[in-house]
């Protein structure tokens, strides 16, 4: 469905956990985008001790384009991003874009998310196609992501290189066809389960360059636990979803 400026509408779902300090200036940056969409942000708070949730049912209280979604209590960065889809569908957008909320995502790139929509139904922001970059990472963050990223590709044959990026653009329908409600995912594993179905289910899928930088302001909430887990939920996705729990929609 189009908005009623009969342009396209794109809803970006923050999913945060205390970002007080990036989500108004980030909110703000990507209201101002120029682009030819109708640009809506929904704001997926964990009640943040720190107050983004309070801050963004404020900004929202005032400005129709800004959405909250506050929930009781920290459930993770998955099931907070799952129920965070779910509000955004609600909106009726004709694109969902999600990002992190830290910076590390700038919203200079949705444009190029957004060019590329008419040729993907999922489109990743990738820092390892030509002109992306892993930018002032360190070395074991970036080693990380490697071991992440060929043991993915290999153990579900995607033939894309940034499995594990969390900043995308998806066209409704492919969200539609993922059905939320099945999805297990707590924490950072819902970017790769998401990405198992999405490819099961036969959309078309592409990656557009981004650089991503670390986080300048606020606290990390990645640990060593947390890529364990990933992993083993990385295994059981591949379990779970097959080409006979999973149909093909074209
Ligand atoms: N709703 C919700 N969001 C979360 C939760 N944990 C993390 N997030 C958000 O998910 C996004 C990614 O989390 P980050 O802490 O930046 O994780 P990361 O990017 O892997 O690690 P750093 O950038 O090094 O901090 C950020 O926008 C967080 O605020 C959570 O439990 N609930
Ligand atoms: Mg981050």
């Amino acid at each position: 469905m189009s908005a009623p400026s009969g342009r396209p509408l794109l809803a970006v779902m923050l999913p945060t956990y205390n970002e007080r300090e990036n989500i108004a200036d980030l909110v703000e940056a990507i209201l101002a985008l120029p682009l030819e969409a109708d640009i809506h942000v929904l704001v997926a708070d964990d009640n943040s001790p720190d107050g983004t949730g309070r801050w963004a049912e404020e900004r929202a209280a005032s400005d129709p384009r800004v959405h909250a979604l506050v929930r009781e209590k920290r459930r993770g960065r998955g099931a907070g991003g799952i129920d965070g889809f779910k509000a955004a569908l609600a909106l009726h957008p004709d694109y969902i874009v999600e990002m992190d909320a830290d910076f590390s995502h700038a919203p200079k790139f949705i444009p190029d998310l957004l060019a590329a929509a008419g040729r993907f139904d999922l489109v990743l922001g990738s820092r390892f196609v030509p002109g992306g970059k892993d930018a002032d990472r360190g070395l074991h963050r970036r080693f990380i992501t490697l071991c992440v990223r060929t043991f993915i590709r290999r153990l579900y044959r995607v033939p894309v290189r940034d499995v594990s990026s969390g900043f995308r653009l998806y066209r409704r329908e492919v969200l539609e066809a993922v059905d939320l409600d099945d999805l297990i995912s707590v924490g950072q594993s819902v970017v790769l389960e998401i990405l198992r179905k999405v490819s099961l289910l036969g959309f078309r899928i592409g990656e557009v360059p981004i650089v991503f930088v670390d986080r300048t302001r606020g606290q990390t909430k990645l640990n060593f636990l947390a890529l364990l887990e990933t992993l083993l939920m990385a295994v059981q996705f591949k379990k779970r979803y097959n080409r006979n729990t999973v149909k093909a929609v074209r």
